[in-house]
């Protein structure tokens, strides 16, 4: 039975840490962990989850686009279990968009991200597969990937008047 897990929250230091390769993908044990990710980031209403937030420094995070109000054009997809990712190239052509954090609640911000990435990673059969992805599916794999480095997407900000409070978002956006 899948077990939900507490989320980190900016400040821990498992969210400033490299996490380790994954060695074996196709284990019962990293099943079991992606069981528990996937439960998590469901109850969070997320549309991606990485290992450090729930206090497992490996190499491995879940995207789950689907179109949401602030991205109408985002395609609806499986989860995707993405373990030891590569980014292999990245567009030079740069997006701003709006991001959320499960480890940052209340906060928003407008960052910058490649438009294209192409990537390699391992799936949960232990396989490796090269994949483009562009847009909002690009732009949460890079905010995913990003945790697996100990980043997070105020880094990422041009300015701090790229971050606004969750509630003036809805606000300014959603009414
Ligand atoms: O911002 C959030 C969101 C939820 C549904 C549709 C659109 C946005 C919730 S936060 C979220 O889902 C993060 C998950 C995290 F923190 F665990 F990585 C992923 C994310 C959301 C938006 C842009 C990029 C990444
Ligand atoms: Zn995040």
């Amino acid at each position: 039975m899948p077990l939900l897990r507490q989320i980190a929250q900016l400040g821990h230091p498992v969210l400033r840490t490299e996490a380790a390769r994954v060695v074996l993908p196709a284990s019962e044990t990293i099943r079991a962990l992606v069981n528990d990710m996937l439960e998590t980031m469901r109850d969070a209403n997320g549309v991606g989850i990485a290992a450090p937030q729930v206090y497992e420094s490996s190499a491995i995070f879940i995207v789950a686009s689907r179109p949401n109000p602030r991205y109408p054009e985002a395609p609806a997809m499986e989860p995707e279990v993405v373990i030891n990712p590569e980014i292999l190239e990245r567009s030079e052509a740069m997006v701003k968009g709006w991001e959320g954090c499960l480890s940052i609640p209340g906060l928003r911000g407008n960052v910058p991200r490649h438009q294209r990435i192409r990537v390699r990673y391992q799936t949960l059969e232990g396989d490796q597969v090269e994949r483009e992805f562009s847009d909002f599916v690009a732009r949460v794999f890079q905010h995913e990937d990003d945790h697996l480095h100990g980043l997070v997407f105020l880094d990422r900000l041009e300015s701090s008047k790229d971050l606004v409070c969750e509630k003036e978002f809805q606000r300014q956006f959603h009414s």
